[in-house]
């Protein structure tokens, strides 16, 4: 694994599930280029590792994240924006076919809120704050803050948060539908291994293939998705974890997933 200054890696957390922590407290986890890069290259190498099943990304007690590091952007050209290319970063995260779920404490804003909607799932502590200020500081979300925002928690309150830059808190955001899980903040973290591990004792194969299916639902028609889904539902039946699993249950035991 390689090292990194802005994030830690620990691939083996726990068995199966990795976690990466944010890690530049002092600008509230701030995500500047190098931090983003650096994000991208974990989560591509923790794909490759087959012992690995589930991610967890999180920060600290205080931010998940504050947003795209606003120091480093002030005084760029709409032509730098465009050479800088952070899209590619994001597109390299989004790629990711393991379930990746996002442990949430405190400010989750700008684009620390859109990495967390990036993320398959997010568990909140309950001091989470999630916002899009970016209308305060004279732009507007940039990594798919008003796409997957509005579709998480409905046009009303997307364009409220959207266009007032308000944050909300982590009760809020379970009604809306952002969020999966809340916890005190000294558990929010176990909350969400919590959930890895019921995902992480699941075929890894089943696991992607559905994490692939569900965002596709975002992409295609209700036809072509039922298709591709389909699709992906016989493909399991060529690897052994369909047999396991079915061979288990006839059996009347646990199913023990090897991920062929
Ligand atoms: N960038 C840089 N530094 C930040 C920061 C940020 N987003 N947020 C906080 N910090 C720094 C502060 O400057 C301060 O540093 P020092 O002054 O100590 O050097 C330190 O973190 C502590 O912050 P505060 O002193 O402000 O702490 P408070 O508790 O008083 O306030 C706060 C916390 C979160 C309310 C406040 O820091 C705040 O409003 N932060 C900015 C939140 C924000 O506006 N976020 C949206 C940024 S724009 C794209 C991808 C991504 C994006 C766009 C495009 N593409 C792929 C194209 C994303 C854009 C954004 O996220």
């Amino acid at each position: 694994m390689n090292t990194f200054e802005f994030i830690i890696v620990e691939p083996a957390y726990q068995q199966h599930i990795a976690l990466v922590r944010l890690n530049r407290p002092d600008a509230l986890n701030a995500l500047n280029l190098q931090l983003m890069g650096e994000l991208r290259d974990a989560l591509k190498e923790l794909d490759d590792m087959d012992e690995v099943r589930v991610i967890v990304l999180t920060g600290n007690e205080k931010a998940f994240a504050a947003g795209a590091d606003i120091k480093q952007m002030a005084d760029k050209s709409a032509i730098d924006m465009l050479k800088i290319d952070q899209f590619s970063t994001w597109d390299g995260i989004k790629r990711t076919k393991k379930p990746i779920i996002a442990a949430v404490s405190g400010f989750a804003l700008g684009g620390g809120c859109e990495l967390a909607m990036t993320c398959d799932m997010i568990v909140a502590s309950e001091t989470a704050k999630f916002g899009q200020p970016e209308i305060k500081i004279g732009v507007m979300p940039g990594a798919g803050g008003t796409q997957r925002l509005s579709r998480a928690v409905g046009k009303a309150l997307a364009m409220e948060m959207i266009l007032t830059g308000n944050f909300i808190n982590a009760e809020k955001a379970m009604a809306a539908g952002l969020i999966n899980r809340i916890a005190p903040v000294e558990l929010y973290l176990d909350e969400a291994m919590k959930l890895a591990t019921e995902i992480a004792v699941q075929s890894p194969l089943a696991t992607q293939m559905a994490k692939e299916a569900v965002l596709k639902s975002y992409e295609l028609g209700l036809q072509e998705g039922l298709y591709f889904e389909r699709k992906n539902y016989y493909l399991l039946f060529a690897g052994q974890d369909q047999k396991e699993g079915m061979s288990a249950f006839i059996e009347k035991r646990k199913p023990d997933f090897k991920g062929n």
